[in-house]
């Protein structure tokens, strides 16, 4: 199972400033604890920053081939941006939408992800572990929706005279 983990804009400034909202670890720590818990769950992560819509975009129609799922904080353009929405869209890969802070208990502008509705999930409000959930329920959707089909033939009831 390989995993594109994507960081938005701004998010290589994690840690360094506004600690208050973000919390106080790095983006290079996240990144260490996303790779020992997909070490632990046997997945391979592909993790990537980008301060560039159209990087992201790229990225993401990339991941057609050669990965099953997108783990990503979209960052500011969670937001704006219909360019990524229609980018996670179009690769129809199970994308898993993660925050630091609670999106929806913040600004107005805030609440409304065009990602949401396009992804699996979206997990927000608890820091550098919004990440880490995220990526264990990204591994349990793709888990359970690899798994094979029964094959057996339905039990009939035996009808009654
Ligand atoms: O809570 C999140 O993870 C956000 O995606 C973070 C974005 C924000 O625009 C979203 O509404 C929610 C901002 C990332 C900026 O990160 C910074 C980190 C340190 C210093 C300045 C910005």
């Amino acid at each position: 199972m390989r995993i594109l983990v994507l960081h938005g804009p701004n998010l290589n400034l994690l840690g360094s400033r506004e600690q208050s909202i973000y919390g106080t670890t790095s983006l290079d720590a996240i990144d260490a604890g996303l790779t020992k818990l997909a070490d632990e769950l046997t997945v391979d992560v592909d993790i990537r920053q980008s301060n560039a819509e159209g990087e992201l975009v790229t990225w993401i129609q990339e991941a057609r081939s050669g990965y099953d799922g997108i783990l990503i904080n979209p960052a500011a353009y969670t937001h704006t941006s219909v360019a990524i929405r229609d980018a996670v869209l179009a690769v129809a890969l199970p994308t898993v939408e993660v925050h630091l802070s609670n999106i929806q208990g913040r600004e107005a502008f805030r609440h409304h992800s065009h990602v949401a509705d396009v992804a699996v999930g979206q997990v927000s409000g608890f820091g550098a572990e919004s990440y880490f959930l995220g990526l264990r329920g990204l591994h349990a959707h793709l888990t359970s929706s690899r798994r094979p089909r029964k094959t057996s033939a339905p039990v009939r009831k035996k009808r009654g005279r």
